[in-house]
Parts: structure tokens; sequence; C-alpha cells
């Protein structure tokens, strides 16, 4: 086994009700750029993705559409893995619920929460959400001027009533406020704490976690229905418990010698602001109660909102992931929303931002930079990284500008700040290119020769380090800059970056090329966009 740290991060199961929007493209490529950055930081990563595809949700949309949940489970798993690869993800497996190994590892926890004393029969009534998937106080719900009653998130409530099972939350509210307390970076960005913590601290109420009336979800174990058999009807788990275990079932669960169970507690769920509650509360006190441990931290991100708005099928502004990517390029998509929508709280996408953000920061900066050092070395220091003279104040001052980019981005890193971590490394884009035109290498080209090649092995230097770090970001763009500057595979990781890896004077370097076009909007024939 190797000594590396490991790191065991994981996005939500996404419900395939539907196909994949821009939100979960956005979290995926959050979670991806993070596990990536962490795998060439020299950690043993792992990193989760799936599909959540029980549920009355799930039921009531395929009863819609004329198909089996199953039917629709399939159908719409299949584009979510689609997304995993059009969006370039580096996950290491994509766990569906419906899958036996899952209902092996949702069937057990529950087992151990009942042997616990936490799982009790018990007649429900109360307001649900089927779009929330989630039970809410009276008093969380409003009813609307158009008679419809709303849950916190707006969506319809209906009167449910039956006996089902019941998990003794109540029991775990002073633990779950001192694990807060000890643990004050479980949740973040810590903006988010304070809603967590007042729902637990104004009183938790046990939670129903199982139906009677649906049959699309794991069975509840057969111990149970013996033991409190109450009316004698069949229960499915609450679609969340079912959820939530697909943490555990992902690293090998219930089998505890199984070796990927090692990566357990996760480092990180990165999750939206949404369903906070479900990952900071009900989670954590599941785990609590069969004896496991608690996973280190919930990142919870905003929502990406277009032009403003929440994105909806019925105000037709509902972007998809797949066109996105054909239109703008996969690296261009992922460097813009991880940019552009401050990780951790709301943001917006729209056509006009992304084409900025492409031609600006990528063609402009990163990549016109690169091309115009990389193409001055090909043509006037025969194409080999050149040797450079006595280093200038300007020289030292750009140098140690992208020496210490790894330290910043570093330590944004440690609290998944992914858009801090790109602000640093762009910033040294910016310095570099305000180096690159002071120091005019082109016209020292014929008055100064030498002071020529010093300007470009350092520029070259410092494209070299950024390059590695937008690795996370843009994997195949910075990949193609570091097969220009004859960087092997080795010379890829941060262990790489500062004086380690230094370029080498002599080397031979291949002929470059653009690696980020400029974005020119297709001319519009007769309204037809496509
Ligand atoms: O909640 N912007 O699934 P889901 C950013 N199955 N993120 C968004 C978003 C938006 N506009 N819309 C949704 C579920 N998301 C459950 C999760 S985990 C054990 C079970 C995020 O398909 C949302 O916050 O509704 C969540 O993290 C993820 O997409 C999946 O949402």
């Amino acid at each position: 086994m190797s000594g590396r740290q490991k790191f065991y991060i994981t996005t939500a199961i996404s419900y395939p009700n539907g196909s994949p929007h821009i939100g979960h493209a956005y979290e995926a490529i959050a979670t991806d750029t993070i596990a990536r950055f962490e795998r060439l930081d020299g950690k043993d990563v792992y990193f989760l993705t799936g599909t959540d595809e029980h549920g009355l949700k799930m039921k009531q949309t395929a009863a819609r559409e004329g198909l089996t949940p199953r039917e629709l489970a399939d159908r719409n798993a299949k584009r979510f893995r689609e997304m995993a690869g059009t969006l370039g993800l580096s996950n290491d497996d994509f766990i569906r619920t419906t899958e036996p190994r899952h209902y092996e590892a949702a069937q057990e926890i529950w087992r151990r929460m009942e042997a616990n004393g936490d799982i009790f029969l018990k007649a429900y009534a109360g307001w649900y959400s089927v779009r929330d998937e989630a039970f809410y106080n009276e008093s969380e719900t409003t009813l609307g001027d158009d008679g419809v009653r709303r849950g916190p998130q707006g969506t319809p409530v209906e009167w449910t009533e039956e006996e089902t099972y019941f998990f003794r939350l109540s029991a775990y509210q002073d633990r779950l406020l001192a694990h807060y307390d000890a643990n004050p970076d479980f949740i973040l960005p810590p903006e988010r704490r304070n809603e967590v913590t007042s729902f637990v601290r104004g009183g938790l109420e046990d939670l129903s976690i199982s139906r009677t009336t649906l049959d699309w979800g794991v069975p509840v174990p057969e111990s149970t229905t013996r033991e409190q058999s109450g009316n004698g009807a069949q229960h499915v788990m609450y679609v969340w418990v079912d959820a939530l275990t697909n943490y555990i079932t992902g690293v090998g669960y219930p089998d505890q010698l199984n070796p990927l169970w090692r990566l357990w507690p996760a480092n990180v769920h990165v999750i939206g602001k949404d369903i906070l509650r479900f990952h900071a509360v009900y989670w954590p006190a599941f785990l609590m109660s069969a004896g496991l441990e608690i996973p280190q931290r919930v990142f919870s991100h905003g929502f990406v909102l277009s032009k403003g708005e929440k994105m909806s099928k019925s105000v037709g502004n509902v972007v998809d992931p797949f066109d996105l990517v054909k239109a703008y390029g996969r690296e261009q998509v992922r460097y813009f929303f991880l940019r552009e929508v401050n990780f951790g709280q709301d943001g917006n996408y729209s056509p006009e931002a992304i084409a900025n953000r492409i031609n600006a920061d990528l063609a402009n900066d990163l990549g016109n930079l690169a091309q115009r050092s990389l193409s001055m070395i090909n043509k006037n220091c025969d194409a080999r990284v050149p040797q450079p003279g006595e280093f200038t104040d300007a020289d030292k001052a750009i140098l140690a500008a992208a020496d210490g980019m790894y330290a910043k981005a570093r330590e944004a890193m440690d609290r998944q700040a992914v858009t801090r971590y790109l602000d640093a490394v762009w910033y040294v884009v910016a310095e570099a290119n305000r180096y690159f035109a002071g120091e005019e290498p082109w016209a020292k080209k014929k008055t100064d020769p030498k002071r020529m090649e010093t300007i470009l092995y350092v520029t070259a230097e410092v494209v070299r380090q950024i390059a590695i770090l937008a690795l996370p970001v843009t994997p195949d763009a910075a990949g193609k800059l570091l097969d220009y500057l004859a960087q092997d595979h080795e010379a890829r990781g941060f262990a790489a970056l500062g004086e380690a890896g230094r370029l080498k004077p002599g080397t031979e370097l291949p002929a470059p090329a653009g690696v980020f076009p400029r974005y020119v909007a297709p001319e519009v024939e007769g309204g037809d966009e496509d």
C-alpha cells in the first residue's frame, strides 16, 4: 500500500428523471477539477459520481412518459454517463443506486441503525414535496394565492398519511451540534454553516424513512418487517436513506475488507445548496447511528442561473451541457464556469460572458502568450530552450510570482476554493503578459539577442508552471502546452513546480500551435442557430 495521503471525493448523485442540465455539469466539472488537482499534488484520489434512481419523483415521471421507472433510469443514466465523457471527467466509478451492490449496502446500514435502537414504526401525517423528495413541517410551508401549498424551495407539497418506519433523529441533536462545534470546517463555505446549525438548534424531529405507498426503492430488510411488522405492509426505504448510502457503497461497504474501504470517511462531498440539510444533518446522524465515521467535509456550492433567473423548462432558458460543449469546446466550458461562478456562491451563465472569458482569458492572455513566446523560440533559438543570461529584477520578479503560485493555489484548495485558485493562476498569466510586453523580446532580436534569449527563457518557464497548474481545469489544452515544452509525464505533477522543474536550456522543442482558439459566434442564417 502506498504511503500517499488518500483523498475521496464525491458529487451528489443526480436524479435521472430527465437529461442532465447545466447545474449537474457544473457540479461535475468542479468536483473533477478538485480531484485532478489533488491527484497532481500526489494524493491517492478516488472520485465517485452516479445516479439516484429510486423514489416517487422517478416513479411519477416514468408513469407520465409511459415507461417503467427502470426504463426511465436506464435511458437517462446513460445520458449522465455520456456527460461524464463529454466533460472529460476523471471519475473512478459511476454508481447507480439500482445496482445489487447498493441494495446490500443500504440494507446493511439500515440493519445497523436498527440494531442501535434508532428505527421504530409509527403513523406519519405531514407535508411531502415529491420534487424535493422531502418532508416539511407545516411551519416551513406557505399557502399561495393560487391555493397551492409550497415548501421552502417553492415546490408543491401534498398531505401524506401512512404507517412508516422512523429514524430517531431527535436523539442526535446534541451530538450533531457538538460535531459542528468541534469541526468548524465540516460545512464549507462558512456562510452555509449557520443555516444548518440554526435548523438543528431549532429541534430535530424523528424522520420517516420508509414508504408503503411506493414499490420503487430498496426493500426494508426482512428482519425489520418480521420484528416490527405493523399492519404487514411492504416497505421500501425513503429515497434519501438509500441515496446517501451510495457514498459508502462506492467504497465497498458493507465489505470492510474491500481495499477501497480505506478511503472512508470521504474527504469532501460536493453538493448544491438545496440539499445541504440531507448531507450535513441526516447523513452524519445515520452514520453515527450505524457506528461509522463521518465525512470530513460537505462543500455546498451555489446555483448556476441563466441571466439571474433559475433555469426552468417552462421559462425556456434551460442550457444543455452537450450543446454548450459543442458550441464552445469542453475546456472552454470547464474554465468558464469555474472562473466565472465563484465556487460556493450563485452565478450566471450567458453567451456573452462565456465568449468574453474564452477570448480574454484563454485566447488572448494565456494562448497568445504561449504561442508568441514559443514560436519566437522556434524561429530564433534553433527550436531549443534558450540559455538564459543573468536575470534582471524584472525576470526575478516574474519567476518569483510563478514559483509562488503553488502555495496560493494549495491554500485555496485546502478549502476547495476553486475560483480563488484559478484567480491566483490567472493573476500570474496577466503579470507574465505585462512582463513580455514590457521586455519586448522582438525588439531585442537585433540589438541584444542574448537578452532576447533570457526573456524567452523566463517566459517559457512561467508558461510551464502556469500550464501545470492549469491541468486540473483545462487538462487537454494545458497538456498540449506541456507537449510544446517537451515535458514528459513525470514533469507534469505539482512536484515539478517551482525551481525543481526549471526548463533545461538546450532541450529540443516541437513546433508549437495555438491551443485556445478565439471564439467567433457563428453567422446566424435564417434565424437558425444550429
Ligand atoms: O438532489 N446549479 O439530485 P438532482 C448548480 N438525487 N447546481 C445544481 C443546479 C443548478 N442550477 N440544479 C441542481 C438530487 N444542482 C439528489 C441528490 S445525493 C445523495 C442525492 C445540483 O439531480 C444539486 O444541488 O436534483 C445537486 O447537488 C445535484 O445538482 C443533483 O441534483
